[in-house]
């Protein structure tokens, strides 16, 4: 989307190590989202690529709790929590991933330390 590539990683990874992975690509983090079109774009990608929900993307606000900052830098500005989400919970849900449920795509904390695919975002 854009200028930017997508990387699914179906190996299983926490948080951290999501991350780090992310970063060995080349401008690479742990996806972040801007717009509707954004999201639009990354659930048809999850879809047309086993139809995938429990990925990690990069948002997180281990830094300030209650705070969220994706890991790239960028601005927070479009979200797509579920209902009741965030609720910091579990843990201090610190870390927030892609969930399908019910035909749709909705974001959720969680515990960091869960272990979820990955999409990454980097340069094309
Ligand atoms: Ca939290
Ligand atoms: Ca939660």
């Amino acid at each position: 989307y854009g200028d930017k590539a997508y990387t699914l990683v179906l190996q299983q990874a926490n948080f951290d190590e999501a991350e780090a992975y992310c970063r060995s690509l080349s401008g690479g983090h742990l996806a972040s989202v801007h717009s509707a079109d954004e999201w639009s774009f990354i659930n048809r990608f999850l879809t047309e690529n086993g139809n995938l929900g429990w990925v990690w993307f990069g948002l997180t606000d281990r830094v300030s709790e209650g705070s969220f900052q994706w890991t790239d830098g960028s601005p927070v500005g479009f979200t797509a929590w579920d209902a009741g989400e965030p609720n910091n919970q579990p843990g201090d849900g610190d870390s927030v991933f892609i969930k399908l449920q019910n035909g749709a795509r909705v974001w959720k904390d969680g515990d960091q330390m869960g272990r979820y695919k990955l999409l990454c975002k980097s340069s094309a």
